[in-house]
Protein backbone atom coordinates (compact mmCIF):
# COMPACT_ATOMS: atom_id res chain seq x y z
CA UNK A 1 0.00 0.00 0.00
CA UNK A 2 1.57 3.50 -1.15
CA UNK A 3 0.58 6.55 1.03
CA UNK A 4 -0.29 9.20 -1.17
CA UNK A 5 0.00 12.35 1.22
CA UNK A 6 3.86 13.35 1.64
CA UNK A 7 5.40 13.34 5.05
CA UNK A 8 5.15 16.90 6.83
CA UNK A 9 8.58 18.79 7.55
CA UNK A 10 8.71 19.55 11.14
CA UNK A 11 10.46 23.25 11.56
CA UNK A 12 10.81 23.87 15.07
CA UNK A 13 12.34 27.57 16.76
CA UNK A 14 12.72 28.75 20.41
CA UNK A 15 10.86 30.96 23.01
CA UNK A 16 12.72 34.18 24.32
CA UNK A 17 15.18 33.75 26.52
CA UNK A 18 18.65 35.46 28.44
CA UNK A 19 16.67 38.57 28.97
CA UNK A 20 15.02 38.85 25.26
CA UNK A 21 11.41 39.60 24.51
CA UNK A 22 11.58 37.28 21.25
CA UNK A 23 12.98 34.81 20.00
CA UNK A 24 13.76 35.59 16.05
CA UNK A 25 14.03 32.14 14.74
CA UNK A 26 10.38 31.19 16.31
CA UNK A 27 9.21 34.97 14.22
CA UNK A 28 10.81 33.19 11.24
CA UNK A 29 9.97 29.87 11.52
CA UNK A 30 6.36 30.83 12.52
CA UNK A 31 5.86 32.50 9.25
CA UNK A 32 6.34 28.96 7.30
CA UNK A 33 3.79 26.98 8.95
CA UNK A 34 1.35 25.09 6.64
CA UNK A 35 3.29 25.85 3.43
CA UNK A 36 3.86 23.11 1.05
CA UNK A 37 8.12 22.26 -0.14
CA UNK A 38 7.86 19.88 -3.09
CA UNK A 39 4.15 19.24 -1.16
CA UNK A 40 5.40 18.56 2.10
CA UNK A 41 3.61 20.29 4.52
CA UNK A 42 5.47 22.40 7.16
CA UNK A 43 4.27 22.00 10.76
CA UNK A 44 5.82 24.77 12.47
CA UNK A 45 6.37 24.57 16.54
CA UNK A 46 7.90 26.49 19.30
CA UNK A 47 10.23 24.60 21.87
CA UNK A 48 10.98 25.81 25.45
CA UNK A 49 14.59 26.85 26.21
CA UNK A 50 15.00 23.94 28.72
CA UNK A 51 17.23 21.32 28.29
CA UNK A 52 15.00 18.60 29.52
CA UNK A 53 11.56 19.55 28.07
CA UNK A 54 12.60 20.69 24.66
CA UNK A 55 14.33 17.35 23.41
CA UNK A 56 11.32 15.52 25.31
CA UNK A 57 8.89 17.68 23.16
CA UNK A 58 11.12 17.55 19.82
CA UNK A 59 10.49 13.58 20.61
CA UNK A 60 7.21 13.78 20.62
CA UNK A 61 6.26 15.92 17.77
CA UNK A 62 8.58 13.45 15.80
CA UNK A 63 6.67 10.08 16.98
CA UNK A 64 3.29 12.11 16.14
CA UNK A 65 4.36 14.39 13.15
CA UNK A 66 6.32 11.45 10.94
CA UNK A 67 8.58 13.89 9.83
CA UNK A 68 10.85 13.48 6.30
CA UNK A 69 12.81 16.05 7.35
CA UNK A 70 13.45 18.23 10.85
CA UNK A 71 14.86 21.61 11.19
CA UNK A 72 15.81 23.38 13.86
CA UNK A 73 16.36 27.03 14.34
CA UNK A 74 17.92 28.76 17.00
CA UNK A 75 19.02 32.58 18.02
CA UNK A 76 22.84 32.75 18.16
CA UNK A 77 22.99 36.98 19.60
CA UNK A 78 26.52 38.01 18.21
CA UNK A 79 27.19 36.24 14.87
CA UNK A 80 27.35 37.99 12.12
CA UNK A 81 25.67 35.29 9.50
CA UNK A 82 22.95 32.27 9.29
CA UNK A 83 24.95 29.26 10.57
CA UNK A 84 24.67 26.02 9.29
CA UNK A 85 25.33 23.78 12.07
CA UNK A 86 27.67 20.93 10.91
CA UNK A 87 27.73 18.92 14.73
CA UNK A 88 26.33 18.39 17.98
CA UNK A 89 28.27 17.08 20.72
CA UNK A 90 27.18 15.19 23.54
CA UNK A 91 27.15 17.22 26.58
CA UNK A 92 25.46 20.73 28.53
CA UNK A 93 27.35 23.14 29.68
CA UNK A 94 25.35 25.69 30.68
CA UNK A 95 26.79 29.73 30.76
CA UNK A 96 23.55 30.55 31.94
CA UNK A 97 20.23 28.88 33.39
CA UNK A 98 18.05 27.70 30.94
CA UNK A 99 14.22 28.97 31.41
CA UNK A 100 13.73 26.16 33.97
CA UNK A 101 16.50 27.53 36.23
CA UNK A 102 18.67 24.24 35.54
CA UNK A 103 22.51 24.84 34.79
CA UNK A 104 24.13 21.50 34.03
CA UNK A 105 27.65 21.94 34.26
CA UNK A 106 29.84 19.24 32.32
CA UNK A 107 26.87 16.87 31.84
CA UNK A 108 25.88 14.16 29.53
CA UNK A 109 23.00 14.71 27.09
CA UNK A 110 22.47 10.93 27.09
CA UNK A 111 24.51 8.18 28.94
CA UNK A 112 26.90 6.36 26.72
CA UNK A 113 25.46 7.88 23.76
CA UNK A 114 28.18 8.70 20.79
CA UNK A 115 30.07 12.07 21.49
CA UNK A 116 28.75 13.29 18.61
CA UNK A 117 26.40 13.50 15.75
CA UNK A 118 26.72 15.46 12.51
CA UNK A 119 23.82 17.11 10.80
CA UNK A 120 22.30 14.67 8.00
CA UNK A 121 22.03 17.88 5.49
CA UNK A 122 23.50 18.60 3.00
CA UNK A 123 25.43 21.59 4.20
CA UNK A 124 27.88 22.53 1.76
CA UNK A 125 24.99 22.77 -0.55
CA UNK A 126 23.25 24.88 1.50
CA UNK A 127 25.75 27.49 2.01
CA UNK A 128 26.45 27.48 -2.00
CA UNK A 129 22.28 28.07 -2.59
CA UNK A 130 22.07 30.76 0.73
CA UNK A 131 24.80 32.50 -0.83
CA UNK A 132 23.89 32.55 -4.12
CA UNK A 133 20.48 33.68 -3.25
CA UNK A 134 22.38 36.65 -1.56
CA UNK A 135 21.97 35.53 2.03
CA UNK A 136 24.86 35.88 4.14
CA UNK A 137 25.86 32.56 5.74
CA UNK A 138 28.42 30.17 7.21
CA UNK A 139 28.90 26.57 8.16
CA UNK A 140 29.65 26.45 11.70
CA UNK A 141 31.89 24.01 13.54
CA UNK A 142 30.00 24.24 17.36
CA UNK A 143 26.59 24.77 17.72
CA UNK A 144 27.85 25.63 21.83
CA UNK A 145 26.48 23.73 24.74
CA UNK A 146 23.61 25.17 25.30
CA UNK A 147 20.07 24.28 24.75
CA UNK A 148 20.45 24.35 21.30
CA UNK A 149 23.15 21.95 20.87
CA UNK A 150 21.03 19.99 23.33
CA UNK A 151 18.11 20.15 20.93
CA UNK A 152 20.26 19.29 17.82
CA UNK A 153 22.06 16.55 19.63
CA UNK A 154 18.46 15.00 20.72
CA UNK A 155 17.21 15.40 17.48
CA UNK A 156 20.06 13.96 15.38
CA UNK A 157 20.05 10.85 18.50
CA UNK A 158 16.57 10.22 17.65
CA UNK A 159 17.26 9.83 13.92
CA UNK A 160 19.73 7.14 14.22
CA UNK A 161 16.30 5.23 14.38
CA UNK A 162 14.37 6.64 11.45
CA UNK A 163 16.49 5.81 8.62
CA UNK A 164 15.84 8.51 5.50
CA UNK A 165 15.01 11.03 7.91
CA UNK A 166 17.13 14.39 7.13
CA UNK A 167 17.14 16.08 10.34
CA UNK A 168 19.83 19.24 11.28
CA UNK A 169 19.99 22.79 12.92
CA UNK A 170 20.60 26.40 11.96
CA UNK A 171 21.55 29.23 14.17
CA UNK A 172 20.19 32.93 12.88
CA UNK A 173 21.64 36.49 14.54
CA UNK A 174 20.09 39.05 16.80
CA UNK A 175 16.54 40.02 14.52
CA UNK A 176 17.25 44.28 13.69
CA UNK A 177 14.85 45.04 16.49
CA UNK A 178 16.95 43.35 18.84
CA UNK A 179 20.51 44.37 17.48
CA UNK A 180 19.38 47.98 18.28
CA UNK A 181 19.55 46.94 21.99
CA UNK A 182 23.13 45.59 21.18
CA UNK A 183 24.54 48.25 20.17
CA UNK A 184 26.83 47.28 17.42
CA UNK A 185 26.11 43.62 17.47
CA UNK A 186 25.44 41.95 14.08
CA UNK A 187 21.56 41.18 12.83
CA UNK A 188 19.39 39.69 10.14
CA UNK A 189 15.98 40.71 9.29
CA UNK A 190 13.40 38.45 9.48
CA UNK A 191 12.32 38.44 6.06
CA UNK A 192 15.55 37.47 4.79
CA UNK A 193 16.03 34.43 7.51
CA UNK A 194 12.27 33.26 6.14
CA UNK A 195 13.71 33.47 2.83
CA UNK A 196 16.43 31.88 3.77
CA UNK A 197 14.39 28.61 5.29
CA UNK A 198 12.68 28.45 2.11
CA UNK A 199 15.85 27.70 0.15
CA UNK A 200 16.96 25.51 3.08
CA UNK A 201 13.93 23.12 3.12
CA UNK A 202 14.16 22.74 -0.60
CA UNK A 203 17.47 22.14 -1.05
CA UNK A 204 17.14 19.33 2.22
CA UNK A 205 14.70 18.03 -0.02
CA UNK A 206 15.98 17.57 -3.15
CA UNK A 207 19.95 17.42 -2.81
CA UNK A 208 20.81 13.94 -2.57
CA UNK A 209 24.44 14.21 -2.22
CA UNK A 210 26.28 16.96 -0.73
CA UNK A 211 28.41 19.58 -2.67
CA UNK A 212 32.50 19.48 -2.43
CA UNK A 213 33.31 22.98 -1.59
CA UNK A 214 35.80 24.01 1.52
CA UNK A 215 33.78 25.98 3.80
CA UNK A 216 36.24 25.23 7.34
CA UNK A 217 37.57 26.92 9.91
CA UNK A 218 41.08 27.57 11.04
CA UNK A 219 39.77 28.78 14.86
N1 LIG B 1 19.34 29.82 21.27
C1 LIG B 1 19.91 29.15 22.42
C2 LIG B 1 18.81 28.33 22.98
C3 LIG B 1 17.57 28.81 22.37
C4 LIG B 1 18.00 29.68 21.26
O1 LIG B 1 17.26 30.20 20.43
C5 LIG B 1 21.17 28.37 22.05
O2 LIG B 1 21.85 28.74 21.07
O3 LIG B 1 21.50 27.40 22.72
Amino acid sequence: MTDATPAPILLTGFDPFGGESINPSWESVRALDGERVHGHRVVAHRLPVEFDASRTVLDQLIADIDPVLVLCVGQAGGRAQLSIERVAINIADARIPDNSGACPIDAALVDGAPAAYFSNLPIKALLAELRAAGIPAEISQTAGTYVCNAVFYGLMHGLQARAGVRGGFVHIPYSPEQAAAHPSAPSLPTDIVIAALRIILDVALTMRDDRRMAAGAEH
